[in-house]
């Protein structure tokens, strides 16, 4: 422990401090200007200077680390003159009128503070740019301190600003095109949230503040911690927690870091078709367009639960179903279950989770004991491989892809699975490009290759794994070889993947819809658990195997107990339902309830009468249109609970509960990497919108269930979950206010558990390989719909697109697109923006092409966020074998231009 003398006093402080660090751990600080804590220090600016006994000049005391027995001044006459000369070269170019006008900028601060004044001399070159919708640009206030530069580089890994020029004329500018979005930016905003100048600014938010408050972000499962800051009870801004807030431990996933959904997409909270008043359709059938009449919640809950009592009566509780909604609270999401199971008294109830990871959940709980990602975000920069399969980070979890890019430009290395090159294959060492569908043979190869060549971790199987000589003569059949044509890649490139994983240790594989959203999604997963057991790569820092959840709560919605076959905490009925009904004072149904594409059989069938949606458009996002408007179409009641007119709602809905948004309300969600974190309100609830939990104990007491659905809080009902769910126990409100906890954490001293399976599986000491053979989807080409069509997303939009859809984020990313190879464009004589109608054997659609190399010919990628566009008319019925995800993935098409 290094003892210093700062100022004439001595301090002790932890070894690999810089000068700086130390001194603002004790208050002190010197100026400062182009130092971040997100930033490798360059000590660019030399206002942070301090002499040092035995030094001949002073030196930089963000670069300088200290050592014992160092003296330091910080202060002298000298040090002082010096910074105000540095101050006053950075000040030359600086415009005045923007100092007096924007006096809260760092750099303005401390120009104040050294009486300074800028003098605005002309720049020879500066660049400025208001094309884009968020971010400003107004080169003529550049300080060159390189932060918006760096933290493109290092945090983001964008590269989008590059310093041009030289002498006089240096000034930093895009590195390519001539604007922010000719540049390649992905709008993070973090170049904006550094600059200390005003160089660069959010367009919107010129006022400050009146109160920020703490939440966590409302789109996907990453978790990023984040401030919202209001005024008059609206947004003005949201900016990430500062880096440094939660220390050293990283508690937040994000590390002051956002992206362009999280910072900037806030709009859709106060537009003004928010549904903010509880209304009832008055003429029936979703065959007419509806006319909605607003009334009282009074009126909306006795008319909806007259009717859930009559149906009940006469066609039975297990005719009714609920669907929690991955968009809202752990709070919310438990009471909605409890409510179907107590109140209505069916387990018909489920969730989105159905649709994108339940696959996983089911094929890491059957193998592994636990149905949640087995490691944490903060491995990433632990591992030494990636092992990407089928999900697109940079896009979809922005956050952990720019974490996983700089881990790969820090030296990890890199696989990357996936039908097209998304942006992460060009920091790949090796990109399979798996013809969709085909996961199965290549995985399996992937394991064949590990066993051939005897890359196995024996340790590791001698302890812990089953089955081996079984998997062994079974996987022979799927050397890299025999399924290299099939699969669309190489067999050298194949082994050369396996070599790779195997060989680098640790070695940590994401995954995400391409893996889960087949036919056999459930079975991709085993095969990617089987390489992870082969190779010893469970149980340590820096393995694993981790689905990159989708929404912000859908890890959450689930785990509480929105799944027709298990209660709160993933615990069977067998296994807990008596120790809930000794807590719930009432007894658990005991059919079998059904899951989302069951309940949509059921109404097909004519055998379901009553659906509450909660936070899900289902008939905007379930596969297969026709089959979804057949199922609703047969129902008497849907309920749907939400902040707008969905696509459901709009077409179906006979009762719309309107919900308070993720920024009014309190309660947690849980991320993907399984931590609870804190949502707390911002605002008052719009209008009449009310927490989804409240609506939901409301809805129960006009049922006649009062007991177990009278909580005054959501922390009431936190702590319920806390005595229902075990393993959860440990995670108080108290607790994660200042932890970030990642469960199991069953007591209030427990630290939680980051890594899982260390040294035995959930549920066993060891476990088995599964032997998983391939089965091809009816999804297959042939001359009359010669393409496989793949589906996903994008950056810029959210899912069935009701939040992002109303922000400026269309501006970026107007609307969905049908993505073609260059190959196939020319041969068809396709342009970019030419409409497409894209038939597949079960309806169609119109898409505006878009030509993209990533693309293999014969293949075409399209997104599904615009209601209008509505591209699951086109997607199929086939489902995963397992647990019923649809094939979202795979669809044979054909095109034409229009
Ligand atoms: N910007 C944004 N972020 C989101 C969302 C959003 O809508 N927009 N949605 C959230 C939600 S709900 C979810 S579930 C997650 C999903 O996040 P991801 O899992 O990343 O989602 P997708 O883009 O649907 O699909 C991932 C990749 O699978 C590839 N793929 C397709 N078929 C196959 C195949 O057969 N094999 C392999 N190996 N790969 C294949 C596709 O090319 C695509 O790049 O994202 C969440 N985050
Ligand atoms: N073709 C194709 N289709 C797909 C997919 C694909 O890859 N390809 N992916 C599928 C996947 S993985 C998913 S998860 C689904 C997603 O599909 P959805 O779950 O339908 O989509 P989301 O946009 O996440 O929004 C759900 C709804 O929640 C509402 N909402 C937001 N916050 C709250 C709240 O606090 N309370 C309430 N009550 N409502 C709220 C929103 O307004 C929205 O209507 O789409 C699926 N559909
Ligand atoms: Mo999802």
């Amino acid at each position: 422990m290094p003892c210093i003398n700062i100022d004439g006093e001595n301090y002790t402080f932890e070894a690999g401090l810089t000068i700086l660090d130390a001194l603002r751990r004790i208050d002190r600080a010197v100026p400062h200007l182009c130092h971040d804590d997100r930033l490798q220090p360059i000590g660019a600016c030399r206002l942070c200077v301090v002499e040092i006994a035995g030094e001949t000049r002073p030196l930089s005391s963000c670069t300088t680390p200290i050592s014992d027995g160092m003296q330091i001044t910080t202060r002298s006459p000298h040090l002082e003159n010096l910074r105000k000369t540095n101050l006053s070269l950075l000040a030359e170019y600086y415009p005045p009128e923007v100092f007096h006008a924007e006096p809260d900028h760092a750099f303005h601060r401390l120009l104040r503070e050294y009486a300074v004044v800028p003098a605005g001399a002309d720049r020879a070159e500066k660049f400025c740019d208001s094309t884009h919708p968020y971010l400003g640009v107004a080169m003529d206030r550049c300080v060159h301190c390189q932060r918006c530069v760096r933290i493109c580089d290092e945090v983001q890994g964008q590269f989008v600003w590059a310093n041009w020029g030289r002498g006089a004329a240096t000034h930093i500018a895009p590195a390519r095109g001539d604007s922010l979005i000719e540049g390649d930016c992905v709008a993070c905003g973090a170049c904006v949230d550094t600059c200390p100048s005003g160089a660069l600014f959010d367009k919107r938010s010129t006022q400050t503040a009146q109160q920020w408050t703490h939440s966590t972000c409302a789109y996907c499962g990453v978790g990023c911690q984040l401030e919202i800051g209001t005024r008059d009870n609206s947004i003005i801004g949201i900016r990430p927690v500062d880096a440094l807030v939660d220390g050293p431990g990283d508690a937040s996933v994000n590390r002051g870091h956002l992206c362009v959904k999280g910072r900037y997409a806030y709009e859709f909270n106060s537009t003004d078709d928010r549904i903010t008043t509880p209304m009832l359709r008055e003429n029936g059938n979703h065959l007419e367009k509806p006319r909605w009449r607003a009334v009282s919640w009074d009126e909306a809950l006795d008319f909806t639960a007259k009717k859930l009592i009559d149906i009940r009566a006469r066609r039975g509780a297990d005719s009714i179903g609920v669907l929690g909604s991955a968009r809202a609270t752990n709070e919310d999401n438990y009471l909605a279950q409890k409510f179907a199971r107590v109140v209505i008294g069916t387990n018909n109830v489920d969730c989105c989770a159905r649709v994108c990871h339940t696959p996983s959940a089911k094929a890491l709980k059957t193998m592994l004991g636990t149905g949640a990602a087995t490691n944490q975000f903060d491995d990433i920069e632990q591992t030494s491989c990636f092992l990407l399969c089928g999900c697109n980070p940079t896009e979809n979890h922005p956050i952990v892809g720019a974490r996983i890019k700089q881990a790969v430009r820090n030296g990890a290395k890199l696989i990357v699975i996936d039908p097209r090159r998304i942006e992460l294959g060009e920091y790949a060492d090796i990109h399979l490009a798996v013809r969709p569908g085909h996961n199965i043979q290549l995985l399996n190869a992937i394991a064949a290759t590990i066993v051939e060549e005897k890359l196995f971790d024996p340790d590791f199987i001698d302890t812990r794994v089953d089955e081996f000589s079984a998997f062994t003569q079974f996987i022979d059949d799927y050397r890299p070889e025999k399924v290299a044509d099939e699969c669309g890649v190489s067999a050298a490139d194949i082994r050369a993947a396996a070599r790779l994983y195997a060989n680098s240790k640790p070695a940590m594989c994401f995954h995400g819809l391409g893996v889960t959203e087949h036919l056999q999604g459930t079975e991709g997963v085993m095969a990617l658990i089987n390489l992870a057991l082969l190779t010893g790569n469970l149980g340590k820092a820096g393995s694993g195997i981790n689905p990159l959840r989708g929404q912000n709560n859908v890890q959450g919605s689930a785990h509480m107990g929105c799944d027709p076959s298990s209660l709160t905490g993933s615990q069977t009925i067998k296994e807990a339902g008596a120790s809930f009904e000794k807590i719930w004072q009432a007894p658990i149904p005991q059919t079998h309830g059904l899951d989302l594409l069951s309940m949509l059989d059921a109404a097909v069938a004519e055998k379901f009468s009553a659906l509450w949606v909660i936070g899900y458009d289902i008939y905007h996002s379930l596969a297969n249109t026709e089959y979804t408007e057949a199922a609703l179409g047969n129902l008497e009641l849907v309920i749907v609970q939400d902040l707008f007119l969905n696509e459901t709602a709009r077409r179906f809905g006979t009762v719309f509960f309107p919900a308070a948004s993720v920024f009014e309300k309190d309660g947690t969600f849980m991320n993907s990497d399984r931590r609870v974190q804190r949502v707390r309100a911002a605002l008052i609830p719009a209008g009449d919108s009310r927490p989804d939990w409240w609506i939901t104990q409301q809805l129960a007491q006009r049922l006649g269930v009062r007991a177990g659905f009278d909580f005054e809080s959501a922390e009431a009902i936190w702590n319920e979950v806390r005595a229902v769910w075990p393993a959860g126990a440990g995670l108080s409100y108290t607790r994660i206010e200042n932890e970030s906890l990642h469960w199991p954490c069953p007591d209030e001293k427990h630290p939680g558990t980051p890594v899982l399976h260390r040294d035995r599986f959930q549920h066993a000491e060891r476990t088995a390989l599964q032997r998983i053979p391939y089965i091809a989807t009816s999804e297959a080409v042939d001359t009359d719909h010669p393409f496989l069509l793949t589906t996903g997303r994008t950056l810029y939009a959210f899912n069935a697109g009701t939040m992002t859809g109303r922000t400026p984020n269309l501006a970026l990313r107007p609307n969905d697109t049908l993505d073609i190879s260059p190959q196939d464009a020319e041969k068809m004589q396709i342009h970019d923006g030419d409409d497409i109608r894209i038939s597949s054997r079960h309806g169609e659609v119109v898409l505006p092409a878009r030509i993209r190399a990533q693309i293999k010919p014969g293949e075409l990628f399209a997104t599904f966020h615009n209601p209008a566009m509505l591209l699951n008319q086109i997607t199929s019925r086939v489902r995963d074998r397992l647990v019923s995800a649809p094939e979202y993935k795979v669809t044979a098409v054909r095109i034409e231009r229009l």
